[in-house]
């Protein structure tokens, strides 16, 4: 019997039921197909150790990855607790800060499952909907402010979040109450209706001048805009950006936002919910390499789009307005939040939250953030944001922190800084390369090449996946490595800095240990080259990807230059 297709599956679910509650109850240790693909609508995704499974292929090694969605990053003292806690009762020792700033787990078996994802509720966090056809975790600039007109920006972000949440009761009778799985879901969510979305849909908000949020990427991107006295004026409302593309496949391809309106404060859920329904109802339900939005904005056209959302929004749409030009703040570091109180941006590589011998960073901050009772935000560059300290705590958190090991920025390259590399082996399906496990000693090659070379600062992007699905926003920084086959990666360069223009396949299958090498003549031109200021990407794009190639050793040219 042919496999029911996910759209099936989600017809059929009763609401995100299927066979969930039933597959809990037995023994085995993983779920059915049909279950598996539901799941994910909860927050959770079943997955195999690869290491393990390559030592042992006879033993089972399911596990599940639970995502938190916690909308702008934001988290309380109690929350973060409650997260360090399960880090360790249900899952492998270690909190994982996302690219857009959720939490995940790995490692959780299927017996705990349950217990995990109720605690989890009980600290009044939800899983529900962090992953699945639908819209994900709300991306929002996690700088804290004590402005008021800053902070209603931050909170769109939850109440996109209220705007766009599945109404099921299904998660909660099979995770968190007692009551018995009832199947009264006869009301069809007004919204996603019986099959959701086509595909995943994304949301992040930038303020004008900061793209943190990487705001192009995401099916829609909002950057807030203020007058001259700092009043929120609106949203200029970006749509059809996703990094997501496939090998060999020139149909799938990374795609910035267009702007496509100005809205006010006022109308800017009814524009968000508008364009979600266009998803829903153009989204293509056959192939789901070709299911999320930018695909409908580059085949119907940015006119044919428009025209679309004004028919679906009670008001007419007025034309994008002029924004500042980006920078990227990661906010890490110390710095004022407007109120007599500061944050601290404390950098985590490649977002993992783990004790490494002398560096004993999730010990660390669970001591300082417990001590402090300090609030906490996750930023979309995979770091965490310490807030609410009181100045004259400042000097006792600095050696608290210190007494763990954990670095100062002030002590991490820019190199290093701007990195990013996503989960990858050993937990993710889809990886076909290392990544988060291997970056750390990329940027080691990258930092010494940097100092040989006499530019130590170069403040340089460089992002690395384990696949082109694009999980780290490979294609928007000024150096990419995005696994391609056995250790084997495409470098892909001239992003820029700011996150506003797509990198272009440069080198392909280049072996993990000559990443850097490969790229010394291009890193060295840039240093001669450059002019005062000029960023990567930018003296990449003016100085041409043919005339770099050429610089290029010829054991690295003759593999063929991928996309051409
Ligand atoms: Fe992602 C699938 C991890 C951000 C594009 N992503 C996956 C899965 C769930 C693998 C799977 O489907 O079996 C990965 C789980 C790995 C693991 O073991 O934990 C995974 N994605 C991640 C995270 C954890 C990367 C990280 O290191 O931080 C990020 C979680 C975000 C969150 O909290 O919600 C993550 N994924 C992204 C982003 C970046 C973003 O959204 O800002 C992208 C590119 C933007 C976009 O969506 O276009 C991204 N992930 C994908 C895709 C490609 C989608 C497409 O349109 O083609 C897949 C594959 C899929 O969906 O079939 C994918
Ligand atoms: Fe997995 Fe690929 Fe995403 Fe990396 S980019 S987490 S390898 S799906």
């Amino acid at each position: 019997m042919a496999k029911p297709s996910v759209e099936q599956i989600k017809a059929e679910s009763r609401g995100l039921r299927g066979t969930i509650g039933d597959e809990l109850a037995n023994s085995d240790r993983f779920f059915s197909g049909a279950a598996d693909k539901l799941l994910k609508f909860h927050g959770i995704y079943q997955q195999e150790d690869r290491d393990a499974r390559k030592l042992d292929r006879t033993a089972d090694h399911h596990s599940m990855m639970i995502r938190t969605r916690l909308p702008g990053g934001q988290l309380t003292t109690a929350q973060y607790i409650a997260h360090d806690d399960i880090a360790d009762k249900y899952a492998n020792g270690t909190l994982r800060i996302t690219t857009r700033q959720t939490f995940q787990f790995h490692g959780v078996l299927k017996g705990e499952l349950r217990e995990t994802i109720r605690e989890i509720n009980h600290a009044f966090v939800t899983t529900l909907g962090a992953c699945g056809d639908i819209v994900r975790n709300v991306v929002a600039c996690p700088a804290p402010t004590a402005d008021p007109q800053r902070r209603a920006v931050q909170d769109f972000a939850l109440t996109l979040t209220e705007a766009f949440f599945p109404k099921t009761n299904a998660y909660h009778q099979i995770w968190v109450d007692d009551e018995e799985i009832v199947d009264d879901h006869e009301i069809d969510d007004p919204l996603y209706k019986k099959t959701y979305l086509p595909r995943k849909f994304k949301i992040a908000i930038a303020y004008a001048g900061d793209n943190c949020v990487d705001v192009y990427t995401n099916d829609v991107g909002l950057v807030a805009l203020f007058d001259d006295d700092q009043q929120l004026i609106g949203f200029n409302l970006l749509a059809g950006g996703g990094m997501g593309m496939t090998h060999n496949n020139d149909a799938t391809y990374a795609r910035l936002a267009d702007e496509i309106a100005f809205v006010t404060p006022e109308q800017v859920v009814e524009a968000v919910t508008a364009v979600v329904t266009i998803h829903r109802d153009f989204g293509d339900r056959e192939n789901r390499k070709h299911a999320r939005l930018k695909y409908i904005l580059a085949e119907r056209g940015v006119q044919w789009f428009r025209d679309e959302l004004e028919r679906r929004v009670g008001f007419s749409l007025t034309p994008v307005k002029s924004q500042p030009a980006f920078a990227v703040h990661d906010h890490l570091g110390w710095n004022e939040q407007g109120d007599g109180r500061w944050y601290l941006g404390v950098h985590v590589e490649n977002g993992r939250i783990v004790d490494r011998g002398a560096y004993r960073l999730r010990s660390g901050l669970r001591a300082v953030i417990e001590r402090f009772g300090l609030s906490v935000r996750l930023t979309p560059q995979q770091n965490l944001l310490l807030t609410e300290i009181q100045a004259e705590d400042r000097a006792a958190v600095d050696a608290l922190l210190d007494e763990y090991g954990i670095r100062r920025v002030e002590a991490i390259s820019n190199a290093r800084r701007n990195a990013l590399a996503c989960v990858a082996l050993p937990t993710c399906g889809l990886a076909i390369t290392e990544a988060e496990r291997v970056f750390p000693r990329v940027i080691d090659q990258l930092e010494t090449t940097l100092e040989e070379l006499g530019i130590p600062d170069a403040d340089i992007t460089a992002r690395m996946t384990g696949c082109p699905n694009g999980c780290a926003r490979p294609y928007v920084a000024e150096i990419a490595f995005v696994g391609r086959s056995l250790d084997k990666y495409t470098i892909f360069l001239g992003g820029s800095p700011v996150g506003t223009r797509l990198a272009r396949p440069f080198l392909d299958l280049v072996p993990l240990d000559q990443l850097i090498a490969a790229l010394y003549p291009v890193l060295a031109a840039y240093r001669d080259g450059r002019e005062t200021s000029e960023a990567f990407g930018d003296f990449v794009m003016r100085t041409g990807l043919e005339e770099l190639r050429a610089l290029i050793a010829d054991e690295w040219r003759t593999l063929g230059a991928y996309g051409d």
